[in-house]
């Protein structure tokens, strides 16, 4: 049994009030707030039954409304990099704002981690809607868009669904920045992880793929057998993990990754009907953020693993499609199932 309940998280600059929701079941606790569909906090049990908030963030809702790596947030409408921040639809250019290098990334300058949602309580959960207006962010169509968050049991899954009145590319994920150990550790020793992909995308140096579908096979970014993350990444000449891996394609779901910590017992696993995830390391963490409870977040002291579409798809014609056109609906599902080993 999943109790719902909620109250008033904060108010915006401008008065209105962004509302936080409490899902909780026997084994997981978790807080998503109206501003950015953010998951605020999110606690499991390890194997004593001890709780711990495994996901970064902040104490207020302050920390969100300001510029910061997208913690626990819905990344749209277009999740991860766009080259250049330029595509062609229906022989339409389309130029999206320029904010990671020389790309677009995560929706724009306002996307979708960055406004109010509507929510509405729902059996064991929550569901937030969102209208983008045509061209919202440079992007084509009016877009309606709901995420649901259910919790049972030991189950989080996150159901997002969109249409749209003219085509456009969509691909929504969420964010969640995760340490097994607990949010204030300063790093993730200890962690082994898992995904079940037989090929990745290697990128530039912009990070943007190169365009080429590598296998894992003999290379480092060989995650099939579970490995230790920290001495994974040490054998990388990257910064650390922040490549996309192809799941095999369908619409059916798949798990396709896990996450183990010893010394608490957590696991972590990841089911998705998407393409793709991404693999994070939190490369660009500096220790410079104030987070919850005065935690500090050193580099390579978190995670992500976000289920998507692949990068750059709207201009890679040999990666799976990203466009969603008028009449279709977008429906796509990810599960987290917390346990302890
Ligand atoms: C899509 O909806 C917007 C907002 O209602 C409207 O301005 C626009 O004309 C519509 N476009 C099409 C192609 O129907
Ligand atoms: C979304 O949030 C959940 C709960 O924090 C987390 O388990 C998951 O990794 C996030 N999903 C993605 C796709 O990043
Ligand atoms: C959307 O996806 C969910 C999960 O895969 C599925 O249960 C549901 O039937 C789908 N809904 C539609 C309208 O296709
Ligand atoms: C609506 C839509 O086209 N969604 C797509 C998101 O990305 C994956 C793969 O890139 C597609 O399979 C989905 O159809």
């Amino acid at each position: 049994m999943t109790s719902v309940t909620s109250d008033v998280y904060g108010s915006l600059p401008g008065g209105h009030r962004v509302r936080r929701f409490r899902l909780q079941s026997e084994s997981v606790k978790v807080e998503i707030i109206s501003f950015g569909c953010i998951i605020t906090c999110l606690e499991t049990k390890d194997r004593h039954g001890h709780f711990s908030d495994i996901v970064l963030g902040f104490d207020d809702l302050e920390g969100y409304t300001n510029k910061h790596p997208y913690f626990g947030a819905v990344i749209g409408r277009v999740a991860n990099r766009i080259a250049k921040g330029t595509f062609t639809v229906d022989g339409k250019d389309y130029l999206l704002p320029i904010n990671n290098g020389p790309n677009s990334i995560h929706g724009g300058l306002k996307g979708f981690d960055k406004v109010l949602w509507t929510p509405e309580v729902v059996e064991n959960g929550v569901k937030f809607s969102y209208t983008s207006g045509d061209g919202e962010e440079g992007y084509p169509g009016e877009l309606n868009i709901w995420v649901t968050y259910t919790l049972v049991g030991n189950e989080l899954v996150l159901n997002y669904k969109a249409q749209t009145n003219k085509t456009t590319p969509v691909n929504l994920t969420n964010h969640s920045y995760f340490n097994l150990a607990g949010q204030r550790s300063p790093n993730f020793n200890d962690h082994e992880i898992s995904i079940d992909a037989e090929h990745y995308l290697p990128v530039d140096d912009t990070m943007i793929p190169t365009g080429d579908i590598n296998p894992v096979e003999g290379t480092n970014f060989d995650l099939r057998k579970p490995v230790n993350v920290e001495s994974q990444i040490a054998k990388l000449q990257e910064n650390g993990f922040d490549h996309n891996y192809c799941l095999k394609e369908s619409q059916k779901e798949q798990t396709c990754a896990r996450v183990y910590h010893k010394p608490s017992g957590r696991v972590l696993s990841v089911r998705t009907t998407k393409p793709g995830i991404q693999f994070y390391t939190a490369n660009f963490l500096d220790g410079s953020l104030k987070g919850k409870g005065g935690a500090v977040y050193p580099k390579h002291s978190a995670f992500c693993l976000e289920t998507q579409a692949w990068p750059d798809a709207v201009n890679k014609h040999q990666f799976p499609n990203i466009l969603l056109h008028c009449g279709e609906e977008y429906n796509q599902t990810t599960w987290f199932v917390f346990s302890v080993e």
